[in-house]
């Protein structure tokens, strides 16, 4: 990642748009990015999500994600989702906006799932896959932050999927 000129900066769920223009990669992913992730075809055109990154004080980046609230199909907007390239990286989400769940696992078949909502913190543990869905009516917004060296890693997720979906029943996220 490129770096940025470091700055002493506090995020809030108003002021995040200043840590979007000062960060050094914009990803946008859209339904055609995501072929394959959702059990329904998204629309290719249609924004999924928009990550910003930036390494902001020595070997910590942060990320902020906009997760836009919608569906494909029953199953509700989510991120990719990765495991680490550093095993030993672990990763802190906080979130600023919305009503988000992360669905966790491990390759020996662990699996878990915790609730955020604004104010809300994640600790995710070293080893464990990690994606964001959106359960909410709006953009859920929330940084992540974890060491520089941590890396993504798709390749098993894209191959395999995540143990859970979340989609929505009666008007509720139902994970299975
Ligand atoms: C969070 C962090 C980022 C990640 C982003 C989107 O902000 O975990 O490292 O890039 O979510 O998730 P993904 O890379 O799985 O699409
Ligand atoms: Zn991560």
């Amino acid at each position: 990642m490129t770096k940025v000129k470091e700055w002493p900066f506090g995020i809030t769920p108003d002021n995040y748009p200043e840590f979007m223009g000062r960060s050094s990669e914009h990803t946008t992913r859209k339904g055609k990015d995501m072929a394959g992730y959702f059990q329904g075809t998204p629309e290719p055109e249609k924004v999924i999500y928009e990550v910003y990154e930036a390494e902001t004080t020595g070997h910590i980046c942060m990320a902020l994600t906009i997760l836009k609230p919608g569906k494909v199909g029953k199953e509700y907007h989510m991120t990719k989702g990765h495991y680490h390239e550093d095993q030993e990286a672990g990763e802190i989400y906080v979130c600023l906006k919305g009503k988000g769940i992360i669905i966790m696992q491990t390759k020996d078949g662990l699996n878990g799932e915790i609730e955020l909502e604004p104010g809300a913190v994640a600790s995710i543990p070293p080893k464990w896959a990690h994606r964001t869905v959106n359960v909410g009516k709006k953009d859920f917004v929330m940084l992540a932050i974890y060491p520089a060296t941590s890396g993504h890693d798709y390749g098993s997720i894209e191959k395999s999927g995540f143990l859970k979906r979340v989609i929505e029943e009666k008007g509720k996220p139902r994970i299975f």
